[in-house]
């Protein structure tokens, strides 16, 4: 793993470039290669790491595509139904065995996971700081200037063309690759942590030692054989401040998740209405969800990114409910268009606003809701129906974010 200069903060000194150890498997492959192809593919594993400085990534790490030791529990974990209504994490392949358990079910050709992160954190405020009744949260990673879906793939895209056109140079057979970001059937977290550029906090994110957890991942796939970097150490230690803040219980041990009780899924992915159980401990997110990463004594210490094209935009920071909650499908369009936010439609950010305002406690909300409680989409109608029902209660004492 190599952390490129990108997000360092000018005040810090430097970290120093390590040499990569490489791993004792690609050590003993590259064994029964001639000298120069040895040497050829090893310099050609530092002319990625240097390409994807140049590229404006912030981490770089090599991982293997052997079998990997975590994806044995990926099918345990469809088969309990942890995915909900994400489909398509559980496809499988011609011959029937699910994608994302083996890289060798999608990809067989495939030897090396060249992986990248970008960090995108911000000194916005953090969610378990803002307890305004009024106001919402849209996740840190949906606030910012652009989709990092449409951030990301273009700079690796031009890391894949730079590293085929470099095996030509080099005199290699030109190499299978294949590009994702969140686009494909792979794991990619599992790639990453044995990239080397973090390790699997017990939240289930992927964690760097310097840079935090609001990392963004994108994964090229190569048939070339590359010299993979070490794995980094779990630092996690005997921390359960994740586990423990998580207010719908969706971390269900240290790496696990049920996804169908994350606030994330809740408020992005589910289309059917959320279980009543959940909606209060839903607070007032309206779209994604950062509180085990908020609490996260790494993140606390994280320099901030400085990439101008994951810059926040200031009006989706901790948003009025009463601006959000009156949105039409023009201004949505308008107001979203070029953020994740844009996944959940209009009927779902309205949806999360009226849970967002039945959890706030504040009765002010309560024309709006009654507004939303005849919107002609029976979701919306019914979700505004249950908060203004919560607000009317008793028990309506307005709910802070953690
Ligand atoms: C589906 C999905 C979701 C789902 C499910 C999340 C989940 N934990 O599975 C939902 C909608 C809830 C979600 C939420 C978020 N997501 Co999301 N998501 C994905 C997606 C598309 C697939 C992930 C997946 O396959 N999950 C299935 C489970 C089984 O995989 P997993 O959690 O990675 O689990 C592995 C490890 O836990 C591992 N494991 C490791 N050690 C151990 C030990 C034991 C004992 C066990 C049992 C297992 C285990 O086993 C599992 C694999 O078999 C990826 C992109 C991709 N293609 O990979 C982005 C991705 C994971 N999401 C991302 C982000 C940013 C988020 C949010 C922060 C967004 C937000 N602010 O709301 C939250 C974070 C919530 C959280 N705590 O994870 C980033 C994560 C970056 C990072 N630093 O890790 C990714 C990588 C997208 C990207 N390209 O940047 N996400
Ligand atoms: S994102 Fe929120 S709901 Fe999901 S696991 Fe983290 S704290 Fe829990
Ligand atoms: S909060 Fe603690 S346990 Fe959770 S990911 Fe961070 S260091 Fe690990």
């Amino acid at each position: 793993m190599q952390i490129l200069s990108h997000a360092r903060p000018a005040a810090q000194p430097a970290p120093s470039h390590r040499p990569h150890s490489f791993r004792y498997t690609a050590l003993s492959q590259l064994r029964h290669c001639r000298g120069f192809e040895v040497h050829a593919i090893q310099s050609l594993a530092n002319f990625v790491r240097h390409a994807a400085q140049q590229e404006g990534f912030d981490l770089c790490g090599i991982a293997p595509t052997a079998p990997l030791a975590e994806l044995e529990y990926f099918p345990a974990w469809i088969a309990a139904q942890r995915h909900g209504e994400m489909e398509y994490l559980a496809s499988r392949n011609e011959q029937g065995e699910l994608k994302r358990a083996d890289l060798a079910n999608v990809a067989p050709w495939a030897r090396s996971a060249i992986v990248c992160a970008d960090s995108y954190h911000s000194a916005q405020p953090l969610s378990t700081e803002c307890d305004d009744s009024k106001r919402g949260w849209i996740s840190r990673y949906a606030f910012l200037e652009g989709d990092y879906h449409d951030i990301l793939l273009p700079r690796l895209r031009a890391l894949e063309a730079r590293l085929v056109a470099e095996t030509a140079t080099r005199g290699l057979a030109e190499p299978r690759t294949w590009c994702y970001v969140d686009t494909g059937p792979i794991v990619e977290r599992v790639l990453a942590a044995h990239s080397g550029i973090g390790w699997t906090g017990k939240n289930t994110l992927i964690l760097n030692q310097q840079l935090g957890s609001f990392l963004f991942l994108g994964v090229m796939l190569t048939s070339l054989e590359l010299p993979a970097d070490t794995p980094s150490e779990d630092r996690c230690g005997s921390c359960t401040l994740c586990l423990d803040a998580c207010p719908t219980q969706a971390l269900t041990a240290p790496r696990q998740m049920d996804a169908t009780r994350c606030i994330s899924y809740l408020t992005i992915e589910q289309r059917s209405a959320v279980d009543p159980e959940l909606r209060k401990a839903a607070g007032r997110h309206l779209f994604g969800c950062d509180i085990c990463q908020d609490v996260c004594p790494w993140n606390r210490r994280a320099p901030f990114s400085t990439s101008s094209a994951l810059h926040p935009r200031t009006e989706l920071v901790n948003p009025r409910l009463d601006w959000i909650s009156c949105m039409n499908e023009e201004e949505f369009r308008r107001v979203f268009r070029h953020t994740p936010v844009k996944r959940a439609k209009l009927r779902g950010i309205l949806r999360a606003s009226a849970l967002a305002m039945g959890n706030s406690g504040d009765r002010a909300h309560l024309p709006r809701l009654r507004e939303l409680a005849r919107h002609t989409d029976p979701a919306v109608a019914e979700h505004a129906r249950w908060a203004i029902a919560r607000l009317e209660s008793d028990d309506a004492k307005g709910t802070h974010l953690p």
